[in-house]
C-alpha cells in the first residue's frame, strides 16, 4: 500500500536529489518537513473552501413532537444480534478496522466513557417524512482518532447487523459509507441514546450513525463495524451503500 506521505517523500527526494534527504526528514527544520506542512495546509484549505463547516440546524426540546418513527429494518433477526439484545448488549463490540494504524474493539462501556455530544436535529427520510429527535453519542471523529486512520483512508464504511434482503445469493446486509470530511464533522456522532433513553432496538440499538447534513438512509443503524477504505468499489455492488447500489445518491446532502 502506497501512502501519500511516502509518495511525496519520493517526489521530494527526487527533486532535491542526494541520499541524505531521508535522514534529514527527521530534522524539525528540514526543507522537506516544511514542504509536507505546506502541502497539508493547502489540501485542508481547499477542502474547507469546497465543503465548508456548515452545521445542520439544531432545535430545542419543545420542538420534539413525537417519537422517532422507525423505518427500514426495525428488528434484526440474526441469532448473534438477538442474543446480544437479550443480554442488554453487554457483549456488543464496535470494531474499527481497515486502513487504520490502531484497530479498535470497543464495548458500549468504552463508548459511553468517551466525551459525548447531544444534539436535537431533524431526520429527513427520502420517502417524505421528518422527525425531530434528541441524539446523544460519541463523535465519530473521536473514535477515528483512537484508530488513527492511515493517510490513504478516504471513506468510513458502516457494516450493520440487519439483513435487509434475502436473495438467491444469500443475505444482503445493510451498509453505508461517508467520506472523511463528513466523518470528522462536529455533528457526526455514533448515537447510543435517543430522546433521553437508551437507543431502542427499532431505531438501531445499540449504536447508529447520525450524519446530520444528509438524508435518513445514510444514518446506518445496528452498526457493528467501521471499516476505513480508499475505495468503495469492492463493497456490495460498488456504489458505497445498500441504497446507492439500488439507484439512490451516494451523497444525499440536504
Ligand atoms: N441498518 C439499517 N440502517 C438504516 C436503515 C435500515 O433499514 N437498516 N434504514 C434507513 C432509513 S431509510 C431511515 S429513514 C432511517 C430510519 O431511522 P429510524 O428507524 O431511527 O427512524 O434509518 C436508516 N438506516
Ligand atoms: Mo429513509
Amino acid at each position: 500500500m502506497i501512502d501519500r506521505r511516502k509518495l511525496l517523500l519520493g517526489g521530494a527526494a527526487l527533486a532535491l536529489s542526494g541520499c541524505k534527504i531521508l535522514d534529514s526528514a527527521r530534522d524539525r527544520d528540514s526543507a522537506l518537513r516544511r514542504l509536507f506542512a505546506s502541502h497539508e495546509g493547502l489540501t485542508q484549505s481547499a477542502q474547507r473552501a469546497l465543503i465548508g463547516n456548515r452545521l445542520a440546524p439544531e432545535f430545542i426540546e419543545a420542538d420534539i413532537r413525537q417519537g422517532q418513527r422507525p423505518n427500514g429494518s426495525t428488528d434484526p433477526v440474526s441469532a448473534s444480534y438477538r442474543r446480544m439484545a437479550e443480554t442488554g448488549f453487554q457483549d456488543y463490540r464496535l470494531t474499527v478496522t481497515g486502513l487504520v494504524d490502531q484497530p479498535q474493539s470497543l464495548s458500549l462501556a468504552d463508548l459511553t466513557a468517551l466525551p459525548s455530544r447531544t444534539q436535537i436535529t431533524r431526520h429527513d427520510c427520502v420517502e417524505g417524512w421528518s422527525c425531530i429527535a434528541k441524539w446523544q453519542g460519541v463523535p465519530l471523529g473521536t473514535v477515528l482518532t483512537l484508530a488513527q486512520p492511515k493517510l490513504t483512508a478516504r471513506y468510513a464504511v458502516f457494516h450493520c447487523y440487519d439483513a435487509i434482503e434475502r436473495g438467491l445469493a444469500g443475505e444482503v446486509f445493510y451498509y453505508e459509507s461517508i467520506d472523511l470530511i463528513d466523518a470528522y464533522h462536529a455533528q457526526t456522532i455514533l448515537a447510543y441514546a435517543m430522546n433521553g433513553a437508551a437507543l431502542p432496538v427499532a431505531n438501531g440499538a445499540p449504536l447508529r450513525l447520525r450524519v446530520e447534513r444528509q438524508l435518513g438512509y445514510k444514518m446506518a443503524k445496528y452498526v457493528h463495524t467501521i471499516e476505513l477504505t480508499d475505495s468503495l468499489a469492492a463493497l456490495g455492488q460498488g456504489h458505497g451503500s445498500y441504497w446507492a447500489d439500488r439507484g439512490y445518491e451516494w451523497y444525499a446532502g440536504i
